[in-house]
């Protein structure tokens, strides 16, 4: 590997992509993390890596995943067979090396850049060599590195793995499921003469996490500030059981019916109907051990209620605080707040209520329920519009701009299943009528439009 090459090391401070007074972690500008992967193919480091990014791009840590396997495919358009990974192969020892230097040059762009701060440096890292170097390398730039280590001997789980995502790689195009999984467990035993694990006394100066068996046991090592903490506990919470995530909007409220936000009202008399249809929905499911998680807001218990199932009540998952404006229509926000309302549409995400909320506070607020939803199993979460966008960012892994404008109607359920390295999702409509709550970003989000600009999309109510 050529290391030479690389960019020098930068010596700027990094620019903040969030402000730091509302950030939950705090942003360490001059010190970029790299985290690197270490296990043999198929022990769900590039699931471990998406994942990850996922998460702390959600709570405001920008992220990005390299994944070395990419570049392969890129460097060579048609994988023949495992012969391709042999030691002995010199050739494509030579690219698969190129590769690896190519991904590590594009982390050193990205943090370069100021858009990132955590890298996540997705490939095998099997020798301690290869280690050193993505080692000196990080020195010389002034990073932290974290390593990863998933250590897993369990030939189903292995099995598992292959089947949900390397058959469907490109690297298995044109092959049977039986054909993909013979060539891939020769690839894995390429790796095996030369892995060496990370070592309790040889690597005792290194940070790293060792998960054992998806979990079962970990060995943590010199966790060197806040974000690493947070990385440990939350690997330390993700599992792989099959499980479905159902997330829905209380019933339609009073509230809602008259085109006002917030409050504390009951629900109307089709939010009612609405809870009558969910309980039927739930029993077509046939969902295993099903928990049900509510606010602490009357519409989101009325409808638990009608379920006839315990639930747990969360604070967290109150609807966002609108302050000033709580139980105000959009046309009296524009009305008595005319440039508070267009600074909204401006950025919506980062935009606080006076004496209330953002998204962004949202977010901060619901990350114990993320973090309780990636410990349990089959979860109905029963919220309100803009929690819901919240927890659906996440999972869906849409960006701040994105996320306050998610779709999430009344009266409909959606549904998260974890598959491959993502998330399926299905949308019910329960076919009980609501009103529309949902308003898009107006073209015009200049401080001194006029009110029909300002109210170009808000939604019709009586
Ligand atoms: C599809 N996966 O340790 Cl904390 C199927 N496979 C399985 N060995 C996976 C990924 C995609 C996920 C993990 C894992 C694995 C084989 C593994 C995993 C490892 C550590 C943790 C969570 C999950
Ligand atoms: O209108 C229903 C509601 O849940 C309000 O309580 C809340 O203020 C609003 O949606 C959030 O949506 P938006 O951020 O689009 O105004």
């Amino acid at each position: 590997m050529h290391t030479m090459e690389l960019p020098q090391p930068e010596q700027t401070v990094r620019r903040r992509r969030y402000d730091s007074s509302t950030a939950s972690v705090p942003q360490l500008c001059n010190s970029p993390t790299l985290i690197v992967m270490v296990g043999l193919p198929a022990r769900g480091k590039t699931y471990i890596s998406k994942k990850l990014t996922r998460y702390l791009n959600w709570i405001g840590v920008p992220t990005k995943t390299f994944n070395v396997g990419q570049y392969r495919r890129r460097a060579v358009k048609t994988y023949e067979n495992f012969e391709f990974f042999k030691s002995d192969n010199e050739e494509a020892m030579r690219i698969r090396k190129a590769c690896a230097a190519a991904a590590l040059k594009d982390v050193a762009a990205y943090f370069a850049s100021d858009e990132g701060h955590v890298a996540v440096f997705d490939a095998t890292n099997t020798t301690r060599e290869r280690r050193t170097l993505i080692l000196s390398f990080a020195k010389e730039r002034g990073y932290k590195v974290f390593f990863v280590e998933s250590i897993c001997d369990d030939p189903e789980i292995i099995a598992e793995n292959v089947k949900q995502v390397k058959f469907g790689s490109p690297d298995y195009v044109n092959c049977s499921m039986e054909e993909a999984m013979e060539d891939f467990q020769q690839r894995i035993e390429c790796y095996k003469s030369s892995y060496m694990p990370i070592d309790d006394g040889k690597d005792r100066k290194l940070s790293y996490i060792k998960i054992y068996e998806v979990g079962k046991r970990y060995q943590v090592n010199l966790v060197q500030d806040h974000l690493q903490s947070r990385i440990v506990y939350y690997l330390m919470n993700i599992h792989v059981a099959p499980r479905s995530i159902y997330l829905s909007r209380h019933g339609e409220s009073e509230l809602n019916l008259l085109g006002r936000i917030g409050g504390d009202s009951s629900l109307s008399a089709r939010g009612y109907e609405y809870a009558a249809s969910l309980k039927t929905f739930l029993q077509s499911q046939k969902i295993h051990d099903l928990k049900v998680w509510t606010s602490h807001m009357k519409r989101t218990i009325q409808t638990a209620h009608t379920l006839g199932v315990q639930y747990e009540k969360w604070k967290a998952l109150n609807e966002i605080d609108a302050g000033v404006c709580e139980e105000l229509t959009y046309e009296e926000i524009q009305e008595r707040f005319p440039e508070e309302f267009a600074q909204r549409d401006q950025d919506k995400f980062r935009y606080r209520y006076p004496k209330g909320e953002s998204y962004e506070d949202l977010v901060h607020r619901l990350e114990p329920v993320i973090m309780e939803l990636e410990r349990q199993e089959n979860v109905l979460v029963i919220c309100h519009q803009a929690v819901m966008r919240c927890l659906l960012a996440y999972f869906l892994d849409k960006t701040a701009d994105q996320l306050p404008y998610l779709k999430c109607p009344l009266h409909t359920v959606m549904k998260l299943t974890p598959i491959a390295y993502g998330c399926k999702i299905e949308s019910f409509y329960l076919n009980v009528e609501a009103v529309n709550t949902h308003r898009d970003k107006p073209t015009n989000v200049d401080i001194d439009r006029n009110p029909e600009e300002a109210l170009q999309t808000a939604p019709d109510h009586i």
